[in-house]
C-alpha cells in the first residue's frame, strides 16, 4: 500500500515535467474587470481578470499555444514582444500587420516555438491603446540543466512598470485623434499595478517586495508603460544588470536603471543591509520640453520581520531630464559575448539604410487648429490596411494593399537635428521595405528635430539587432562608423534613439515574413511612426514562411 502510494506519487510528480517541458498551453480570456484601483471606479480590459496579466512561463525550445478568447467589445490582438517567431509571423500579433483582429466573441490560438532566447520579455495587446491594461511578463527559463551565466539567484520576482489613466484609455486617444493634438498624459505610474501612496486620489498601498537578508534576488523589470521611458531605483541598494531584452549582458553595477517601453532588464540585488524597509521608485525620463506625467510610482522592499526596526529609507528619483545619467546607463550595456553566448554581429553589410524618425504636421480641416500632429519614418506617415493584414497580402499576393517602395534613405537630405525646414508635412502611405532572405542590414535611426527633438524607443518585430553605435546630432558616416562596436554591442529588440541624435543597428534578415518596426511610445505609433519590412523566403523549405493557421482571424 505504502509502495503503491509512493509509485503514484512519483508518477504524479514526473507527469508535469514530462508534458510541460515541451508543449505549454495557456488560455487568455480577455474580459472587463471593474476596479477601484487608483481611485477611479472604471472597467478595464484585462486578461483573466488580472492586472497586470498572468505571467507566461516557458523554457527555451518549448512550443507555446495560447488560446485567446475575446469577451470584450473591442477588437483584440496579442503580441509576444521580442519573441523571434521564426517562420511563424502569423503568431506575432500586431493587428493589420500579421493578422486581422480577434473580433468580439471570437478566439485564436497563437502557436509558436521559443528558439535561441532565454530571459524576460513581455506580451501585450497590439491594437488601439489596449496594452495600457492588457500586458504581462514572459519568463523564458534556460533549457533544463543549463545554468544562468551568473550565480543562481535565491529567488526571482517580476516587476512590471506601467501607466494609469483615470479615464478610459480609448477615450484618451480618441479625443486626441479628433482634436489632432497630443493626448492627455497619464495620471499615475504603477509598479505591479499599484502607484503607491503618492497623492490623495491614488492607491494607498504600494507593491511590497519582502526579502530575506543575506541573499541575492533577481528582479525581472519590464516597462509596460504606453508613452514614457522610466528610471528605476531602490533606496540604498545597488543593482547588477545581467540581461536586457532576453539577451545576457556583461554584468555591471549601477544605482539606477533606465528602461524604455517594450524593454526588459534583469538585475541582481544583494539583500545585504539585513533590516528595514526601502523605497522603490519608477519615474519618467524626458529630456525634451514635452508634457509627461511626472509622478513617480512607489513600491517598497522590506526585510521580512524587521520593517519596524528602522524607518523607511527614502530615495529621490533622478531629475526628469537627467540625460547624462541615461546616457551613462545606456552606454554601459555590452553583450556578454562569451563562448556560449556569442555576439554574432553582421560584418559584411548588404543593405545600408538611413531612416529619419520624428514628428510632422499635416493639414486637417476637422482638427482644432486646422492641423494634425503626425509622425513619420523617412517622411512616410504609415497608414494601416483595413481589409486584410500585410502578412496575408504578402503570402496570398493580394494586390493593392501595400507597395514595397519604402525609401531606404531620406528623399531630401537636410540638417535633421538642426533648424526646422519651413515645411513639416509628410506623405501618407502603406510602404514596405523588401529584404532578401538572410541579407544583412545596417540601419541608422536618425532622430529629427521637426517640432521638437524627442527620444524614440524603436522596436523591431521578428529579430533582435545589435546596437553598434549611438551619438548626438546628425549621423556622419565617415566619422561615426569608424567608432562602431562590432565586438560586443548590446543585442536587443527595442532601442532608445536619443533626443536629437541617432543609433546604428545591425541585423540579419533570416526570418521570412512581414515585420513591423515602430516607436514604442504608443502616441507616436498612433501618429504614424511605423513601417514594416517584408522579408522574402529563402530557397529551402525550412527557410520559408509557414502557411497561416486555419483559425487565423478574418477581417
Ligand atoms: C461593472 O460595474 C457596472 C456598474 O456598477 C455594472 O453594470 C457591470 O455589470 C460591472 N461589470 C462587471 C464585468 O462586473
Ligand atoms: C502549431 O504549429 C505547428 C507548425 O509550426 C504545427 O505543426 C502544429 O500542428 C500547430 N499546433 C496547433 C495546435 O495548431
Ligand atoms: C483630458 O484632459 C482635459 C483637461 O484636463 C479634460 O478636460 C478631459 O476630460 C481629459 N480627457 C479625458 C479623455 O480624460
Ligand atoms: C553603487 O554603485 C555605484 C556605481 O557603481 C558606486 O559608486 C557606489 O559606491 C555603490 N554603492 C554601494 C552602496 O555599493
Ligand atoms: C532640467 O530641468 C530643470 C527644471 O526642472 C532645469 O532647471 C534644468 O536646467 C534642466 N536641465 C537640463 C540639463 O536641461
Ligand atoms: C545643424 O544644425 C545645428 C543646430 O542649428 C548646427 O549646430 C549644426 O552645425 C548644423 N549642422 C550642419 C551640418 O549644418
Ligand atoms: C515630406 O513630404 C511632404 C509632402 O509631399 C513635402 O512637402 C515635404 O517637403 C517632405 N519633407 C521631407 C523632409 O522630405
Ligand atoms: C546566411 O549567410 C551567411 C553568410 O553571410 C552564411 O554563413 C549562412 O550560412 C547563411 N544562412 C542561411 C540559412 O542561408
Ligand atoms: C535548411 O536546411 C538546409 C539543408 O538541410 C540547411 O543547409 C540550412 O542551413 C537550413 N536553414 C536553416 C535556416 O536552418
Ligand atoms: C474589428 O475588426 C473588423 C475587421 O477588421 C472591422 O471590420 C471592425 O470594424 C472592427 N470593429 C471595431 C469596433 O473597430
Ligand atoms: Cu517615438
Amino acid at each position: 500500500m505504502v509502495e503503491w502510494l509512493r509509485v503514484l506519487f512519483m508518477v504524479a510528480s514526473l507527469y508535469p515535467a514530462l508534458v510541460a517541458c515541451k508543449l505549454r498551453h495557456y488560455k487568455f480570456n480577455v474580459v472587463m474587470l471593474n476596479t477601484t484601483r487608483l481611485c477611479s471606479n472604471k472597467p478595464i480590459v484585462t486578461v483573466n481578470r488580472r492586472f497586470p496579466g498572468p505571467t507566461l512561463y516557458a523554457r527555451e525550445e518549448d512550443i507555446i499555444l495560447v488560446k485567446v478568447v475575446n469577451n470584450v467589445k473591442y477588437n483584440v490582438s496579442i503580441h509576444w514582444h521580442g519573441i523571434k517567431q521564426l517562420r511563424t509571423g502569423w503568431a506575432d500579433g500586431p493587428a493589420y500587420i500579421t493578422q486581422c483582429p480577434i473580433q468580439p466573441k471570437q478566439s485564436y490560438v497563437y502557436n509558436f516555438t521559443i528558439k535561441g532566447q532565454r530571459g524576460t520579455l513581455l506580451w501585450h495587446a497590439h491594437i488601439l491603446w489596449l496594452r495600457a491594461t492588457v500586458h504581462g511578463a514572459i519568463v523564458i527559463l534556460p533549457k533544463l540543466g543549463v545554468p544562468y551565466p551568473f550565480p543562481k539567484p535565491y529567488k526571482e520576482v517580476v516587476l512590471i512598470l506601467g501607466e494609469w489613466w483615470k479615464s478610459d484609455v480609448e477615450n484618451v486617444i480618441d479625443e486626441a485623434i479628433e482634436s489632432g493634438l497630443a493626448p492627455n498624459v497619464s495620471d499615475a505610474h504603477t509598479i505591479n499595478g499599484h502607484s503607491g501612496p503618492i497623492s490623495t486620489c491614488l492607491s494607498k498601498e504600494g507593491f511590497n517586495f519582502p526579502v530575506d537578508p543575506g541573499k541575492t534576488y533577481m528582479l525581472r523589470i519590464i516597462n509596460a508603460a504606453l508613452n514614457e521611458e522610466l528610471f528605476f531605483k531602490i533606496a540604498d541598494h545597488n543593482l547588477t544588470v545581467v540581461e536586457v531584452d532576453a539577451t545576457y549582458v556583461k554584468p555591471f553595477e549601477t544605482d539606477v536603471v533606465l528602461i524604455a517601453p517594450g524593454q526588459t532588464t534583469n538585475v541582481l540585488i544583494s539583500t545585504n543591509l539585513g533590516i528595514g524597509s526601502y523605497l522603490i521608485v519608477a519615474s519618467p525620463f524626458m529630456d525634451a520640453p514635452i508634457a509627461v506625467d511626472n509622478r513617480a510610482a512607489i513600491a517598497s522592499l522590506s526585510y521580512i520581520g524587521t520593517t519596524d526596526l528602522v524607518g523607511t529609507r527614502l530615495v529621490a528619483p533622478p531629475s526628469i531630464n537627467a540625460t547624462s545619467l541615461a546616457t551613462k546607463f545606456t552606454e554601459s550595456l555590452r553583450s556578454l559575448n562569451s563562448k556560449d553566448y556569442l555576439a554574432n554581429v553582421p560584418i559584411k553589410i548588404d543593405r545600408n539604410l538611413l531612416f529619419t524618425i520624428g514628428l510632422g504636421v499635416n493639414q486637417c480641416s476637422s482638427c482644432l487648429t486646422g492641423n494634425r500632429v503626425v509622425a513619420d519614418i523617412n517622411n512616410i506617415t504609415f497608414v494601416m490596411p483595413k481589409t486584410t493584414s500585410l502578412l496575408e497580402a504578402h503570402f496570398f499576393r493580394v494586390k493593392g494593399i501595400f507597395t514595397d517602395d519604402f525609401p531606404g534613405n531620406p528623399l531630401i537630405s537636410y540638417n535633421y537635428t538642426g533648424m526646422q525646414p519651413m515645411n513639416m508635412g509628410t506623405i501618407e502611405g502603406t510602404k514596405l521595405y523588401r529584404l532578401a532572405y538572410n541579407s544583412t542590414v545596417q540601419l541608422i535611426l536618425q532622430g529629427t528635430s521637426l517640432i521638437l527633438p524627442e527620444n524614440h524607443p524603436i522596436h523591431l518585430h521578428g529579430f533582435n539587432f545589435f546596437v553598434v553605435g549611438r551619438g548626438m546630432g546628425n549621423f556622419n558616416d565617415e566619422k561615426d562608423s569608424k567608432r562602431f562596436n562590432l565586438m560586443d554591442p548590446v543585442e536587443r529588440n527595442t532601442v532608445g534613439v536619443p533626443s536629437g541624435g541617432w543609433v546604428a543597428i545591425r541585423f540579419r534578415a533570416d526570418n521570412p515574413g512581414v515585420w513591423f518596426m515602430h516607436c514604442h511610445l504608443e502616441v507616436h505609433t498612433t501618429w504614424g511612426l511605423k513601417m514594416a519590412f517584408v522579408v522574402d523566403n529563402g530557397k529551402e523549405p525550412n527557410e520559408t514562411l509557414l502557411p497561416p493557421p486555419v483559425d487565423l482571424p478574418k477581417c
